[in-house]
């Protein structure tokens, strides 16, 4: 696959070198595009919001990168390994080693997904009246955070609530935010720092490295610990690989291990870089936090060398840790989220930039002025692009944010955004030119789209069950 356009003639093309994804596809899975008249009759059943359409009625799903890879026959053949006793199964030992060898801390508590991983983390950390900073909200991990009694407080560089802040490293924490919130309420009110690589509510944009170990020494100078998200670093180190002075030449494995050298721990939902369809894990080098989260994982998940998956999950997630971290892999992924975002770049569609590393987010601000944030346009564009062509996305603005749980009032993020994730060797070059070309449809019919009002609110997450009518 080429991250350039097609070009127009043969004289063009001459000298021209494109580069493809390191596999071949061995199965396929049908899709197919139900009639515009059965699209409307969809999303009007499903209230206006893509989380509640059925997958057979979408065509290309750009839902989430989340549990929606495709597994290597590698992996494939691992699921046939599973050792499915109840305690001390031999794919939590490969699952141990992978994580400590790839990722470097000692104890690990495998958890059934992400949010299993915070609960936990939240649990033992976090006592009411405590404040978590952290580079941008992400949805569940904010949720877990206030659900233990904290306050989660946005300390990443403002360049990150710009679209069209051009900045490399648009995941920074401002270390001088952090200071000023550690002066005003003192580092004993403040369990960790939240930090995640790469920023999914900030368009998938990356941490460099010289950020983390300033952020590392100022913690120290303050005695406070570091977490990490680690749901994509593998993509925030194609980045630091990218565009960071002195590592060029390193592999995607070395910068891993070095980034998560400067943290405590990290908590990972493996539906994402680690390729497989359900799992995640915490990791943490504290004995005494590794004690507190094995005992809470019992409680919550299951026993402490399963956490909720089996063992065949145990075993494809052990590979796919060695396959997420592959150089040529990790390439080709970011690119073909690269190649659909230079093509909506090129016809002058407002996405957020620089585009990155899981999925390429609409601008709903700019595309549609003229609605209101309180009139849902990001919900409406996704719903709208479904409606076109069946490309199912994610609203990620006024409606993930929710509500601010002390005012009740709706919380109004600057970023108003779309999100066509990309999931991981699933779609071909012609499924992201299906998906362009349904965008700018959509685009240009723009001066005609209404927008939404919310009919049905859950208390918590609600963007994911929410119902909306036509305005
Ligand atoms: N992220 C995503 O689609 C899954 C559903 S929430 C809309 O982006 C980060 C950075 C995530 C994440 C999930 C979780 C939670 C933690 N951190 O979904 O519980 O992107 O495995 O992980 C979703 P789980």
């Amino acid at each position: 696959m080429s991250s350039q356009v097609v070009p127009q003639t043969m004289g063009q093309q001459f000298g021209r070198r494109s580069w493809a994804e390191p596999w071949k596809i061995k199965m396929v899975e049908p899709i197919r595009l139900i009639s515009r008249e059965e699209r409307e009759r969809a999303i009007r059943e499903a209230g206006y919001n893509t989380f509640l359409l059925r997958s057979e009625d979408v065509y290309i799903d750009l839902l989430t990168d989340s549990g929606t890879s495709a597994m290597s026959d590698r992996q494939w053949a691992g699921l046939m390994l599973g050792d499915e006793a109840y305690a001390g199964s031999r794919n939590f030992y490969h699952l141990e080693d992978a994580v400590r060898t790839y990722y470097g801390y000692k104890y690990l508590v495998p958890t059934h997904q992400g949010r299993g991983a915070e609960h936990l983390i939240s649990k033992a950390l976090i006592k009411p009246g405590d404040y978590i900073p952290g580079n941008m909200y992400f949805t569940t991990t904010r949720l877990h955070q206030e659900l233990a009694g904290g306050t989660f407080v946005d300390v990443i560089i403002d360049e990150a609530h710009d679209p069209t802040s051009t900045h490399p490293f648009k995941g920074n924490v401002d270390l001088d935010k952090l200071e000023a919130l550690i002066k005003r309420v003192g580092p004993e009110k403040i369990p960790y720092v939240s930090l995640a690589g790469t920023v999914n509510m900030a368009g998938g944009q990356p941490v460099s490295m010289a950020n983390v170990k300033a952020l590392r020494n100022l913690c120290d100078r303050y005695g406070i610990r570091i977490y990490l998200d680690a749901t994509r670093m593998a993509e925030n180190a194609f980045f630091i690989q990218e565009r960071e002075d002195g590592y060029a030449n390193k592999s995607i494995a070395e910068i891993l291990k070095e980034f998560c050298s400067y943290t405590d721990g990290a908590w990972m939902s493996a539906k994402k870089d680690h390729l497989v369809n359900i799992g995640g894990w915490l990791a943490v080098n504290d004995p005494d936090v590794f004690d507190v989260a094995r005992n809470l994982v019992v409680v919550y998940e299951g026993l402490h060398t399963y956490g909720g998956m089996s063992g065949r999950d145990m075993e494809a997630l052990a590979i796919g840790i060695t396959e997420a971290v592959q150089d040529d892999h990790i390439r080709a992924r970011v690119g073909q989220v690269r190649y659909l975002g230079e093509l909506l770049t090129d016809w002058g569609i407002p996405i957020v930039q620089p585009i990155g590393g899981h999925a390429i987010f609409l601008d709903a601000r700019r595309f549609y002025p003229h609605i209101p944030q309180d009139q849902f346009p990001a919900q409406t564009l996704a719903a709208e692009l479904y409606l076109d062509s069946g490309v199912r996305s994610m609203e990620r603005g006024i409606v993930s944010a929710g509500r601010d749980p002390e005012t009740g009032d709706h919380r109004y993020p600057r970023l108003e955004l779309v999100r066509l994730t990309i999931p991981r060797r699933v779609y071909t070059q012609a499924h992201m030119d299906v998906t362009a070309e349904a965008v700018k449809a959509v685009y240009d019919a723009r001066e005609q789209t209404r927008g939404l009002k919310m009919v049905y609110e859950p208390k918590y997450l609600r963007f994911f069950q929410a119902r909306f009518e036509r305005l």
